[in-house]
């Protein structure tokens, strides 16, 4: 059957190669982040879309997590010779893909177009959707002031501590609509929010309206897969940001952050002792994704717990 996944960058983007590599082409659609899109030298930067296309068409660098493999950084080293702004790394392929997306934007072609084009070319089978065509900007409130997302990731590495985090210019943007077609078809089988970090990545595409009740009515079960692991986040800042946030870093956290809409969670081996407190269908899986069997064999978990619960 059909599959939605939303995602945002990293962990995300691994589970929706593990379920690209069990579905048939155009069965998956994958909901994508764009808060943490912004401009940076004049250039239109999505990094959770790129995040998601380089990992499905298998070009995107492993240990690093984001940009390509057997990347170089000639670009970035003539630019601070010259004293431009360099505190965002940009490597000369990656660039590629943001001059030949900044160009066809400003020619007029959406992001969506642009992206789905592209995703072809690569050899992508998913359908790769940003959550909307309008600018939606995560903010991050800090206590050294509101800051854009990549300035609050990148620039200052997460060090300030979070007190919220706003969608700027959500309430403005429409959800994509093939989006809410792919939510409302009679043959979706699961909508798999993935192991994302809930409040960055996340939050920001349920902050699209219409997208909310868009997973809550629909026929499909809503499966979460927990980004936390032996009660710490696998990557990133998402621990952090929950204990800044008064939030015990826990997958029952997780559970009930999406409470109005979550049918089933996966939970990892090691927060097995969790699953007795929570008062829902949970799966224990391995959600640690280093191999593609893993990555494998997680999508085959969450697809088997979408059957139980339908
Ligand atoms: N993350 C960094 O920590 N430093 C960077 O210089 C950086 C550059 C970058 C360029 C392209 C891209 O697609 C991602 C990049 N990222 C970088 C990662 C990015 O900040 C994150 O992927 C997300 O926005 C969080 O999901
Ligand atoms: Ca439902």
């Amino acid at each position: 059957g059909r599959v939605v996944a939303l995602c945002g960058g990293v962990g995300g983007a691994k589970l929706a190669l593990g379920l690209e590599t069990l579905l048939s082409s155009g069965q998956l659609t994958v909901a994508v982040n764009t808060g943490d899109d912004f401009e940076y030298l004049g250039l239109r930067i999505s990094p959770d879309l790129d995040t998601v296309l380089y990992t499905l068409a298998g070009l995107s660098d492993q240990t690093r997590g984001w940009g390509r493999a057997g990347e170089t950084w000639n670009f970035m080293a003539a630019l601070q010779e010259l004293g431009g702004e360099s505190w965002f790394s940009l490597g000369d392929r990656d660039l590629a893909l943001h001059v030949e997306r900044t160009r066809r934007l400003l020619a007029g072609e959406t992001l969506t177009a642009v992206m789905g084009e592209i995703a072809h070319r690569t050899g992508v089978k998913a359908r790769i959707l940003p959550m909307t065509e309008e600018p939606v900007r995560t903010i991050v409130h800090t206590a050294d002031g509101e800051l854009p997302f990549q300035q609050y990731f990148v620039k200052h590495a997460c060090k300030p501590a979070v007190s919220e985090i706003t969608f700027s210019g959500a309430d403005d943007a429409v959800a994509h609509p093939a989006l809410l077609d792919a939510l409302a078809h009679p043959d979706l089988t699961a909508i798999v929010i993935c192991p994302s970090n809930p409040y960055l990545s996340i939050d920001p595409i349920l902050a699209v309206p219409g997208i909310r009740a868009a997973l809550q009515r629909s026929v499909a079960p809503v499966i979460v897969v927990s980004p936390i692991v032996g009660g710490q986040a696998v990557k990133g800042p998402t621990a952090k940001i929950m204990t800044e946030l008064g939030i015990s870093v826990t997958s029952r956290s997780v559970a009930e952050h999406y409470r109005d809409l979550i049918d089933g969670l996966v939970i990892d081996h090691s927060d097995a002792a969790e699953a007795n407190e929570l008062a829902m269908p949970v799966q224990i899986a391995r959600t640690l994704m280093q191999t593609a069997d893993d990555k494998q064999r997680l999508a085959q978990a969450v697809l088997d717990f979408a059957q139980v619960l339908t």
